[in-house]
């Protein structure tokens, strides 16, 4: 078993993955930057170390910095979290060139599907249902109006090294494609340093379920079936939950089943999560795959009864998954709402002093934090502070649990979205489980998604 890593993260998910390695007896190290001197994930580590100026670029974003740092204090293993170089390859083979463990799957991995063409060529020929959409990338707008007349309006332009929805833009016709090739192209470039761009078919009033999957070094992969995503606004999520309202256990098989093959064709390894739409009709379409622990993981770990950093760590130690971890079906319905310090009208980070801090408690209620009252939520990094995990024998329990919580989650000296939250949970339409990628639009939820 590992006996000593450093986490590369901060915040909630530093916590989160701290208190996973306490659970093992491993002992941690934390890094920080200057604004989070005293931050959380710091005093909960057995040790901790500076990691530079409190802009990520100059601290939790710099790799080979980080690598050095692990070296420093005899770290056997360094867990990137999410986001940050969770999904950086050449992080990945840095670590394992100085002889660390990178708690996560091979580099080639991270870098096949970091490509969504790439990930899209193989998705299909696993035999995995994909968007109908371009084999390859498209080199230029002409191109583009080319497959998209074979493909038919509506479509999607989407960015390869894409990620949150950047440079992706829905097309009603050549004249609006042709007209956003260019800028999409620049954009992504400028975001990505990588321009290339693909066609599919825009799939109206989709689901986003994503198939949640564990494999170990020895051949053996399962899944834990799905979470719904689909409550997003501009491609960030805010409310996630497992199982999905529309997924029958006969559908999750075929998903799940179709996740399993493309992580036996990548050689996968580690924690990774497959994402798909559904559309209308129930059919099921590959969409990318996160080769990361995912913000939303502790929905399934409630619905499942698994710890999937304890397994994200064992794997990365060489164990073989137990027997026991196989043909679980979902037992509990629960749901996640990201708590987050914007204001909930505007939409704008309200960065500031906590002044008060007060957390629900109780059965069927998991908070992840990454603050206590008195701290200063900062300016540098995302807004999210918190999640509120939420579990009950049915949906009906989950959503009353969660709606109650939410009344009782006390946050002052900054803004924060939890009315925004209250109104998604109470939503009718939310409650009886109609929710798509459309429903904060159509809902009026929110003025602009
Ligand atoms: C789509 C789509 C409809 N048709 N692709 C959003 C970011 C990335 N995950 C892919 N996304 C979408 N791709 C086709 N061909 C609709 C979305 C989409 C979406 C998907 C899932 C959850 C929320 C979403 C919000 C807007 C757009």
């Amino acid at each position: 078993m590992l006996t000593k890593v450093l986490v590369a993260n901060r915040g909630e998910i530093a916590c989160r993955i701290i208190r996973g390695c306490k659970s093992l007896g491993i002992r941690t190290v934390a890094i920080y930057s200057e604004a989070d001197a005293s931050a959380l994930h710091v005093s909960l580590a057995d040790e901790a170390v500076p990691a530079g100026p409190s802009p990520v670029a100059q601290s939790y974003l710099r790799a080979d910095h980080i690598v050095e740092l692990a070296k420093s204090v005899d770290a056997d293993a360094i867990h990137p979290g999410y986001g940050l170089l969770s999904e950086n390859a050449n992080f990945a083979r840095l670590c394992r060139d100085a002889g660390l463990v990178f708690v996560g799957p091979p580099a080639s991995a991270i870098e096949e599907m970091g490509s969504k063409v790439s990930a899209r060529a193989m998705a299909a020929r696993a035999g995995i249902p994909v968007v109908p959409g371009t084999a390859g990338a498209v080199e230029s707008a002409q191109e583009a109006a080319e497959a998209a007349r074979l493909i038919g309006f509506p479509v999607m332009l989407k960015a390869s090294a894409g990620g949150g929805g950047i440079g992706m833009v829905t097309a009603y016709d050549e004249e609006a494609l042709l007209q956003a090739f260019e800028s999409s192209v620049k954009r992504v470039k400028s975001y990505f340093g990588d321009g290339t761009m693909y066609v599919e078919k825009y799939i109206p009033r989709p689901r986003h379920v994503e198939i949640q999957i564990l494999a170990d070094t020895h051949g053996n992969a399962l899944h834990f079936g799905e979470r719904e995503c689909s409550i997003q606004r501009r491609h960030q999520k805010i409310v996630e939950e497992a199982p999905s309202s529309a997924v029958t256990p006969e559908l999750r098989e075929r998903i799940g089943g179709s996740a399993l093959r493309l992580v036996q064709e990548l050689g996968y390894t580690g924690v990774g999560t497959v994402e798909f739409l559904l559309d209308e009709d129930g059919q099921y379409y590959f969409l990318e795959m996160n080769t990361r622990l995912q913000v939303e993981h502790p929905v399934t770990e409630e619905a499942y009864g698994v710890d999937l950093v304890e397994w994200q760590l064992r794997v990365a130690a060489g164990e073989q998954l137990a027997p026991e971890l196989f043909g679980r079906e979902p037992a509990r319905h629960a749901i996640e709402c990201r708590i987050c310090a914007e204001d909930p009208v505007r939409f704008l980070p309200s960065p500031g002093l906590v002044t008060t801090l007060r957390l629900p408690e109780g059965a069927g209620i998991r908070q992840e934090i990454g603050i206590r009252e008195g701290d200063f939520i900062t300016p540098y990094y995302d807004p999210m502070f918190a999640k509120m995990i939420v579990s009950g024998a049915t949906r009906d329990e989950a959503c009353a649990r969660m709606a109650e919580a939410l009344d009782r989650y006390e946050v002052a000296g900054v803004k924060s979205n939890i009315p925004l939250l209250s109104s998604i949970i109470r939503d009718e339409e939310f409650l009886r489980g109609n929710t798509h990628t459309s429903f904060l639009r159509e809902r009026g939820l929110t003025s602009s998604v």
